[in-house]
């Protein structure tokens, strides 16, 4: 028997993963830019057991189908040369699946625990590399501060990881997020995303348009210039959406007190508290705060009708064992 125990912090994407280019090794079409959040984390630990007759695992104590982990953990079966089963328990201290990214820190976790249960050594790239087969957005979440996600061009997928840009400590932004709803979303992301080229009419669009954005984001973090990552976040957010919004089926991720929080974000920037939204498969609105500005902002958006509760946090550090 064999156990690991693991932390992976949740992220959000500054510049937006949507749409795959391979769906078997979940390859995106586009890379992302993201900030890791100090505040929303998972604990997973993973126990491989020869006692056991099947794979199980529980999220919040609640037992949940083990299907997708199963298929998860049978890469890291095949490359350590083990046919152990698994118990895996893993909490969230924050709500599951209402797009405030838990299959981010779920899967960053599971991969680090699940590894290290199984005696690989693996890099950090390795791990994102591993991550992103159970969701793109994990492949991020393996690293802190600000990290970028490369769509690579290999049909393998050995180029398809993510990379961190700046440590928390270089820029401490802060993020603050408005929960709208507390309930699971009804359209989990990766059906959201399936079949994009032919169910949006945007879809060539977002994708070609997706090297120069990051590229943008790129220079204006490199330059720390806060205007300008604001807004290139604000606008990649309205992006997505038009594009989720273009799908057939329509998707509509917002509630009304998501578009009162977007007004109210805009609000404060007219008045000179300057901070930006984005928003992910869900209703909830995170605003990027400057370094101090968090606390002004989350007092503001309490305020907003809708907004059941607000959380500052910080950018967080890398997913590390414990
Ligand atoms: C992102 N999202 O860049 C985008 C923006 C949500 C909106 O990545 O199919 O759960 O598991 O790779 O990672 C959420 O999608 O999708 C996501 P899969 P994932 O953060």
């Amino acid at each position: 028997m064999s156990q690991a125990s693991a932390r992976a912090h949740s992220n959000i994407a500054l510049i937006k993963y949507w749409g795959k280019r391979q769906t078997h090794l979940n390859l995106p079409a586009v890379g992302s830019i993201s900030v890791t959040l100090d505040d929303l984390y998972t604990d997973t630990t993973v126990r491989f057991d020869d006692t056991l007759d099947g794979d199980c695992a529980r999220i919040g104590g609640a037992e949940v189908d083990v299907a997708r982990f199963s298929e998860f953990v049978d890469i890291v079966r095949a490359e350590a040369g083990i046919d152990t089963r698994v118990a895996i328990e893993s909490h969230n201290n924050f709500p599951t699946g209402a797009g405030l990214a838990s299959s981010a820190s779920g899967f960053a976790a599971l991969a680090l625990a699940t590894a290290d249960a199984a005696g690989l050594d693996l890099t950090p790239r390795a791990l994102s590399i591993l991550a992103r087969r159970g969701s793109g957005s994990a492949a991020r979440s393996i690293f802190g501060g600000l990290v970028e996600m490369h769509r690579g061009i290999t049909t393998d997928g050995s180029d398809a990881f993510a990379e961190p840009m700046l440590d928390a400590s270089s820029w401490p932004l802060e993020v603050v997020v408005a929960i709208t709803d507390n309930t699971s979303k009804k359209i989990n992301s990766t059906a959201g995303m399936s079949h994009l080229d032919t169910r949006s009419d945007y879809y060539e669009a977002w994708v070609n348009r997706a090297e120069d954005d990051l590229a943008d984001m790129r220079a204006a973090i490199a330059a720390r210039d806060f205007t300008a990552v604001g807004a290139l976040s604000e606008m990649s957010a309205l992006k997505l959406h038009a594009l989720m919004l273009s799908t057939r089926p329509g998707l509509i991720y917002w509630n009304a007190a998501t578009v009162s929080a977007m007004h109210a974000v805009r609000e404060m920037r007219a008045g000179g508290l300057e901070t930006y939204f984005t928003i992910d498969a869900g209703p909830q609105l995170k605003a990027l705060c400057a370094p101090g500005q968090g606390a002004a902002v989350a007092a503001e958006l309490a305020r907003v009708p809708g907004v059941l509760d607000t959380r500052l946090t910080g950018l967080g550090p890398n997913a590390h064992l414990r």
